[in-house]
């Protein structure tokens, strides 16, 4: 079998003291840590997209790494790219992958031929997962970069737009099943509008939701008992994203009944574009029992679109790890690195520096949620601040037992609230953090 990265071996776990830039200082794959070793802790994922297809195309410029693999046909690149991405994933002690259909196998000249086309791709795929060991996280359909997706996939204006998705979707589904994936991703790519004067967005958010319903009607129908998540965006490409944020996509969710079968997959960049926290995304949906799974990235704070580069800022991967151990760890779900290499680190070796940097980044964040946690500073804070729910008045409200009338009367009585006030300790809480992280 061809070697692509010959001039790279596996990256070994070296320890925080290396120096090789190609050797992790952090991530120790099989450490045991609570019962588990560290991979499974972290369920890394390599992102097709990104890694095997992007090769730093933007709006200014053409490409600036190569990524077709040694292939000009396009059948035998994408047979190509599954031997280059399990190469990758083998040297990078990464388990598990994401798809986008059409990054797996392009269009070709009709729907009939492009699902033929596919299913010799996913085909080799699963000989390549049973020979390795190696799994699916999620797979999703791209439903957004043919000029037939240009007003929406389930929020298009046509009808027949709307069946070319779901039979496109329902090959997808197909794909994820076969390859044993547990997890069905729906970002909505032009789900959203431009302006309200061409858009009807009530009928535009009944058919998104009728979309996904019959994607999972489908999808049980023929035994996936995994996740469906929803990816939340609120802009880029559409002006307008539908699924604005967690909070936004929980109301919707709840209002067509979905809520039941879909989670979130919060991407890190995407928080932060809709003016909230990565931390805040993940506690909305932990606290609303719907956190599924992770894109991994981090935008950059000076711009104001989708970066996706790959996560370094250990403050942001600690307070997410921190969340998914409250939230239990990952069961379907992981982290996938939705990142690329800037397009100025254009050469095969970056691939490999950036997974080593975002891999490290958050098996460092993981040791320091641990931390944080054991420290037990933080937990003991909230949980003396909100006291005053635990005994009299405050368990009377929460079993139930109070009413305006009677909470007039307990006012009436007790006069001015003084006792039960206390500091947010903000500064305190924050010194304490760096306390926690930065003992040298
Ligand atoms: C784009 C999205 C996309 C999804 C999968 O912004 O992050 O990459 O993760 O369709
Ligand atoms: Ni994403
Ligand atoms: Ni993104």
């Amino acid at each position: 079998m061809k070697e692509y990265f010959s001039n790279i071996g596996k990256i070994k776990y070296e320890g925080k003291d290396s120096t090789n830039p190609l050797a992790f200082k952090y991530y120790d794959p099989d450490r045991i840590i609570d019962g588990k070793p560290m991979r499974e802790h972290l369920k890394f994922a390599l992102s097709w997209w990104h890694t095997m297809g992007g090769d730093g195309t933007d709006m200014f410029g053409c490409g600036t790494a190569d990524k077709t693999w040694g292939e000009t046909d396009p059948e035998a690149r994408a047979i190509a790219k599954v031997d280059a991405a399990f190469e990758i994933m083998d040297k990078l002690s990464i388990d598990y992958y994401c798809f986008h259909d059409r990054d797996l196998s392009p269009e070709y000249a009709n729907l009939g031929e492009s699902n033929a086309k596919l299913k010799v791709v996913v085909d080799y795929l699963e000989k390549k997962q049973k020979e390795t060991g190696k799994k699916l996280l999620w797979g999703t359909a791209k439903l957004f970069d043919h000029p037939r997706f240009m007003h929406g996939a389930g929020t298009s204006p046509s009808a027949d737009v709307f069946a070319y998705a779901a039979a496109q979707i329902k090959s997808a589904i197909d794909a994820t099943v076969q390859l044993g994936g547990k997890g069905y991703v729906f970002w909505g790519g032009r789900e959203g509008y431009e302006t309200l004067l061409n858009t009807d967005m009530g009928r535009e958010l009944d058919n998104m939701a009728t979309l996904m319903r019959m994607a999972v009607e489908y999808a049980r129908s023929i035994g996936y008992d995994g996740d469906f998540y929803i990816e939340p965006k609120p802009k880029e490409p559409t002006k307008h994203q539908y699924d604005f944020d967690t909070a936004t996509v929980l109301g919707f969710l709840r209002k067509y009944g979905l809520e039941k079968d879909f989670k979130m997959n919060i991407e890190a960049n995407h928080a932060t574009l809709a003016q909230h926290t990565f931390q805040h995304e993940l506690n909305v949906a932990r606290v609303n029992g719907v956190f599924g799974s992770i894109d991994a990235n981090q935008g950059d704070t000076l711009l104001g679109w989708d970066t996706d580069q790959f996560p370094t800022n250990v403050y942001d991967t600690t307070m997410c790890m921190y969340e998914v151990l409250k939230a239990g760890g990952f069961t379907n779900g992981g982290l996938n690195f939705d990142a690329k290499a800037r397009r100025g680190s254009f050469t095969a070796e970056d691939i490999f520096y950036s997974y080593i940097a975002g891999m490290d980044a958050f098996a460092l964040g993981f040791l320091a949620a641990r931390k944080l946690l054991a420290d037990g500073r933080i937990e003991k804070f909230i949980e003396e601040r909100y006291a005053s729910w635990k005994t009299g008045i405050g368990a009377d409200i929460i079993a139930g037992k109070a009413d305006f009338r009677s909470l007039e009367k307990y006012a009436l009585e007790k006069g001015e609230v003084v006792d039960s006030i206390t500091s947010g300790r903000q500064e305190l809480l924050e010194s304490i953090v760096n306390n926690v992280l930065f003992t040298l």
